[in-house]
């Protein structure tokens, strides 16, 4: 009995939900900027035994017997993720970003210490400060912007900086189409004795395949998720880099620390196995030449829309995201955009832009990237094609506004119309032929 049909057999309803998921996968286009398609062996290794044990503690130094093959997956994955940044220090035991982030305020702060961070809404990430999360609850929180050409404003950082004499400068972002300024964050950080950390979640796979510049000789502490450009499962990373040794020799320690005892429990061994086979991935020739890919291809991407009258959020991307600005077709209109997209098979996700008008549940824009399609084989003729069917459906969905009161009764009317319009059917057939030409699974 094959795999599949062991599950197929015992939980109908997974199995179906599954296979529901990769239909829907293999017939349209993901463009969402934070997702990929990990290989089959990343998968296999996710797929493993490994997540029957328990391994608290770390390799050599375990709260558990049996631990000697846990061991070794473990350290291959700390000397690939090492090697692969080229760094002195890893940890690779956070269960995924935000935990990651918690534990180097964990290790480094303490409760009150002020924290700077590029501002949700400005492309930040929640954990960097955001005034719900709990880096915001419990430290205090100094967000810096971008400025109206969608840049960060570095003056801005250099003035609050200056003022607040945070503990902990932040670089990173979710949603920032641009190269990150680390070397002047870095020095603003030096300036005024604060630890630089850059949290590199979203170009960690382009960083490593020489398609971004590395934050390593500017930062102290470098965090990253492991699922994004980096191509593999879900999961965390922090890294101590030498500038980092130099500053706290102790900071491994204290990272190690803030993992297990202060946030986690047991780490998951599977998970593990699977970012040690994912960075073996990113170390073979060919991944540089994806991360050269996915920047080209979103290159084009975003010109084509550009050409098509489509306004992104600088004018443009250097990495493999862009955001569209959608502020001219009225607050909090990315909902339609975003719905009206999924209808035609194209998966995106609606996002705010710099000083957003609206909301971040209705914001004005929308947010798309290129890892997925690029993983596929897809190059920049598939590009042209994929900002025609956007550009196609931004026409369809230019007419609706948000009203301001009761959203409810405007969207269910939207949606029935979407269902029923024909433009999207067309468009939705010709996504799935060009999909279908680039499966892989
Ligand atoms: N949710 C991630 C993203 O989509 O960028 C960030 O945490």
């Amino acid at each position: 009995m094959s795999r599949k049909d062991r599950l197929r057999k015992a939980d109908p309803e997974v199995f179906n939900a599954i296979r529901s998921e990769l239909r829907r996968r293999k017939e349209g286009l993901e463009l969402i900027p934070s997702e990929n398609i990990t290989s089959k062996a990343v998968l296999e290794a996710l797929g493993s035994i490994l997540t029957d044990k328990y391994s608290e503690g770390y390799p050599g130094r375990r709260y558990y017997g049996g631990n000697q093959f846990i061991d070794v997956v473990e350290n291959l994955a700390i000397e690939r993720a090492k090697k692969a940044f080229g760094v002195p220090y890893a940890n690779v035991q956070p269960y995924s970003g935000s935990p990651a982030n918690m534990a180097v305020y964990f290790g480094v702060l303490s409760p009150g210490n002020v924290v700077m961070g590029q501002n949700l809404l400005d492309g930040g990430h929640l954990t960097h400060g955001w005034k719900t999360n709990f880096s915001s609850l419990f430290y205090k929180s100094i967000p810096y912007h971008v400025k109206k050409d969608g840049y960060i404003d570095l003056e801005e950082v250099e003035r609050l900086a200056k003022e607040n004499k945070p503990k902990l400068i932040w670089c990173g972002a979710t949603s920032y189409p641009r190269e990150f300024p680390f070397e002047a964050l870095g020095r603003i950080a030096d300036d005024v004795g604060a630890y630089f950390a850059c949290d590199i979640a979203h170009i960690a796979g382009l960083i490593i395949g020489g398609a971004h510049k590395s934050p390593v000789p500017f930062a102290h502490i470098i965090t990253t998720t492991t699922h994004k450009t980096l191509r593999g499962p879900r999961g965390g990373i922090i890294m101590v880099t030498e500038k980092g040794l130099k500053k706290d020799p102790e900071l491994p320690n204290k990272i190690d620390k803030a993992i297990i005892p202060g946030l986690q429990g047991g780490p998951h061994n599977h998970q593990t196995a699977a970012i040690a086979v994912a960075l073996a991935e990113t170390l073979k020739p060919e991944f540089r030449d994806y991360a050269s890919q996915v920047v080209k291809n979103a290159r084009v991407l975003a010109y084509e829309l550009m050409q098509r009258g489509l306004k992104l959020v600088s004018d443009g991307t250097d990495n493999h995201m862009m955001l569209v600005d959608l502020t001219s077709e009225g607050p909090g209109t990315g909902v339609f955009f975003q719905e009206a997209l999924d209808m035609a098979g194209i998966t995106v996700n609606k996002n705010t832009i710099p000083a957003d008008p609206s909301s971040p549940f209705y914001p004005s824009g929308i947010r798309l990237g290129s890892p997925t399609v690029t993983t596929q084989g897809m190059k920049e003729d598939e590009m042209k094609l994929i900002a025609g069917f956007i550009a196609e459906v931004y026409s369809e969905v230019k007419k609706y506004r948000l009203p301001e009161g009761d959203k409810k009764e405007y969207l269910a009317t939207f949606r029935q119309e979407i269902r029923r319009n024909r433009t999207l059917k067309r468009i939705r057939n010709e996504v799935k032929s060009l999909a279908k030409k680039f499966e892989i699974y």
